[in-house]
């Protein structure tokens, strides 16, 4: 794996005396290879260098074979890096995950004036997907469809929505995840009018919505789907917005293709929603990239004007929100494709009445 040679010759508007320093986990695995989590690394032209300390000398030999590994902590690593970096113009960084008192020490070590952030740069980077990292969140996202389908069996009056969030974590577990890409949701009844609403010990009743949102890990990359049933038969206004939700995720769907605007996309979806009446009811984005982050880049939201590329792959999760009442949402997640998208999630989509 070679992905450091895009910070060099990619869109960073590097130069020859640049060097970029690299201090998140998703970006050290990204363009080292390390999974490590705990390391700074430095690219140049000149030199592939990554620091860590004792902990984690012999996997990141083993990860990073392209790069020169350090063990250094503490105040050596930060000298190593003054006089590695001497003779640099420019030190790119990431300014969306370094926190202060990182940035001081860096800075006070370095130059203040030579540190350029560049996270949106970099992650910018990560956008278009390589096959095998489609493959490895197709796989994760096909263990939600199975989990999924799973959790249709076990749902019904008296469990409670921790017993639900619990059992689709422990299958996706024993399928083969290695770990949550996020805190899983599943809520009920008129707690489903909250988009990120979390888990507790209340029980599902007959005539519920249950809105399940949740992903899982496999080989370091997420996925991400939501699913909205109702146990037991569903009333005419539960039928009607989840009808309008279904319809707005189609059309979403559709709107996802290459060439085209973010913002475009999110408003195909969002028309569906409005000229139903339920435009404020809305309120969030249509989707977002998702890879080694469970949110990164593109925002597919009406301020993002990013144009969709090909093996970009992005979630479409349309939805309505009822305060008092209930919500529903319906998020896949795809593979953009030249013409449309390769639909990531297998799991059924019409109203499920437990
Ligand atoms: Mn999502």
């Amino acid at each position: 794996m070679s992905a450091y040679k895009k910070l060099i010759s990619g869109g960073l508007d590097f130069e020859s005396d640049y060097a970029v320093i690299i201090t998140s986990p998703h970006n050290l695995r990204y363009f080292t290879g390390f999974t490590g989590g705990e390391a700074l690394a430095v690219i140049s032209d000149k030199r592939k260098i990554l620091i860590t300390d004792f902990r984690y000398i012999e996997q990141a030999e083993n990860e990073s074979p392209d790069f020169e590994i350090f063990d250094l902590s503490g105040d050596k690593r930060y000298e190593f890096l003054k006089n590695e970096c001497a003779d640099c113009s420019k030190l790119l960084f990431e300014d969306r995950y370094m926190n202060v008192s990182e940035y001081n020490i860096i800075g006070e070590k370095t130059g203040f004036e030579r540190l350029i952030g560049a996270s949106e740069k970099i992650d910018k980077l990560r956008m278009i997907k390589e096959e095998w990292e489609i493959e490895r969140i197709s796989k994760a996202e096909e263990i939600g469809s199975l989990a999924f389908s799973h959790i249709l069996k076990f749902i019904k009056e008296g469990v409670t929505e921790n017993d639900i969030a619990l059992e689709l974590e422990y299958f996706m577990r024993k399928n083969g995840a290695e770990g949550l890409s996020f805190d899983t949701i599943s809520i009920s009844g008129e707690k489903t009018s909250l988009p990120h609403g979390q888990p507790s010990s209340k029980k599902i009743k007959c005539g519920e919505f249950i809105t399940m949102d949740f992903g899982c890990i496999y080989k370091g990359y997420c996925s991400d789907m939501t699913r909205t049933v109702v146990l037991g038969r569903a009333s005419e206004k539960q039928k009607e917005i989840y009808e309008i939700v279904r319809l707005a995720q189609e059309t979403g769907l559709k709107a996802l293709k290459s060439g085209i605007k973010c913002c475009d996309s999110d408003k195909a979806a969002r028309e569906v929603i409005e000229k139903a009446g339920y435009g404020k009811n809305f309120g969030h984005s249509l989707g977002h990239g998702v890879g080694l982050l469970i949110h990164e880049l593109p925002n597919v939201s009406p301020r993002c004007d990013i144009v969709l590329e090909e093996n970009m792959v992005v979630s479409c999760e349309p939805g309505i929100y009822i305060p008092n009442f209930g919500g529903v949402r319906i998020e896949d997640l795809v593979c953009i494709k030249k013409d449309g998208v390769l639909n990531l999630t297998s799991a059924e989509k019409k109203l499920i009445e437990l």
